[in-house]
């Protein structure tokens, strides 16, 4: 397995010096300047891709290997391939990677909001903190402040009544705090920041989409741009839903195994593969991850390795240790381990630690939420020890 980081350019707190230090040899990255919607340049991708390759004298190469993301804009959610000016960009957009030799895509195609979480610094008994999603102070946002149309009906009575405590006990400030965790979108996200009155609107432009509709939309999406991805030898790799259940009373189509055989069943290009996301997957009980990982090997080009632990209330969750969450990590690295065997060398899976605890001194510096230095340094370590125990006890060193 090759072992990535994900990095937000030259603003980013976290330099490639500190990759290096904390093992990894890719980077995963973007053209986060760049607009939703506007095609990447291949000038532009080979600029970002200099800062990462160009290597200090005495210093270990960095590759740029996978791209996360190019972000799907919303009219492509909305309309399918009808959104043919979106599509066409986003082809562009492959163009360019492609042209700069990176082969690994990622995207998402959640609607109005990428990841979500209401807590950005959930302390922890040892005084690190954590990402963390509150299903009360979420319902408190959908009922009191965006005040969504018939959102009551998705929350039973006790939380409706936790979530208007929880609401009555906020002043101002934590208001507008929760505000911008929710709305004004999360490091690295494919979406637009949105104040409330935006959020709206784009709610009500969803109207009448349900579910089988954005997959329908979804998978008009990945006929038109998979063609092109299998002409340039790009791997297309979709981020599960993070949560991995519909928000906002929006559907959701990449939350379950489920839903990814039926993309893998409409449209069988091996360009279509999937972003293994274990802390966004783990999330649902439902989902049994080894088994997953065991099923779509042959499409998991990518891997997000990270752990989630449920909550008694079976809705909230916060982001735990890496190897101490609910999925079983250990059976997850094994199954792509031995996919990764199976393969020539340059198809081995890329994998980054993602999401870091905030901890030592990340807890007093200015860091990206979830992608801390020293919290991330941590579970990789972490994965490695299990991948090489595995690689040591199946008796191949890959
Ligand atoms: C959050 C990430 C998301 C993810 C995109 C994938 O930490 O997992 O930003 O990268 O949703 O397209």
């Amino acid at each position: 397995m090759k072992q990535s980081w994900r990095w937000f350019g030259p603003k980013d707190p976290v330099s490639l010096d500190d990759v290096r230090q904390a093992g990894a040899t890719e980077i995963v990255s973007a053209l986060h300047d760049v607009p939703i919607g506007e095609a990447w340049t291949v000038e532009g991708v080979a600029r970002h891709k200099a800062l990462i390759e160009t290597t200090p004298t005495g210093r270990s190469p960095l590759a740029w290997t996978v791209v996360e993301s190019i972000p799907v804009p919303d009219d492509v959610k909305r309309l399918g391939k009808g959104a043919t000016a979106s599509i066409a960009a986003w082809i562009a957009s492959l163009e360019a990677v492609a042209a700069n030799g990176i082969h690994v895509v990622c995207y998402n195609f959640m609607p109005v909001v990428d990841w979500a979480r209401t807590d950005l610094d959930w302390p922890l008994p040892n005084g690190a903190t954590a990402l963390r999603f509150d299903n009360d102070r979420f319902a408190a946002f959908e009922m009191f402040i965006l005040k969504r149309d018939g959102a009551e009906r998705d929350f039973d009575a006790a939380t409706q009544a936790r979530a208007k405590r929880a609401f009555e006990a906020m002043s101002q400030a934590d208001i507008d705090e929760l505000i911008r965790v929710i709305a004004s979108a999360l490091p690295g996200s494919t979406t637009d920041p949105l104040t409330i009155p935006a959020f709206r609107e784009r709610l009500s432009q969803y109207r009448g989409i349900d579910h089988a509709r954005l997959r329908q939309h979804l998978v008009e999406f990945l006929q038109a741009v998979t063609p092109h991805a299998d002409r340039l030898g790009v791997r297309l790799t979709l981020h599960p839903d993070d949560p991995p259940r519909p928000l906002f009373g929006l559907p959701r189509v990449a939350s379950t195994a489920a839903d990814y055989r039926a993309l893998f069943q409409a449209v069988p290009s091996p360009a279509n593969g999937i972003c293994f996301c274990t802390g966004s997957l783990g999330v649902r009980a439902d989902n049994d991850l080894p088994a997953m990982a065991q099923e779509f090997g042959p499409r998991i080009a990518f891997a997000h390795l990270r752990a989630t632990r449920r909550e008694a209330d079976g809705a909230s969750f916060h982001e735990s240790d890496h190897l101490d969450g609910d999925v079983d990590m250990v059976r997850v690295v094994q199954a792509l381990v031995q996919e990764t065997r199976r393969r020539p060398g340059s198809e081995r899976i890329v994998f980054r630690p993602d999401h870091g605890h905030r901890m030592l001194d990340d807890l007093t510096k200015s860091v990206t939420p979830g992608y801390t230095a020293i919290g991330r340094l941590k579970g990789l370590a972490e994965l490695r020890g299990v991948i090489r125990t595995i690689e040591t006890l199946e008796g191949h060193l890959i």
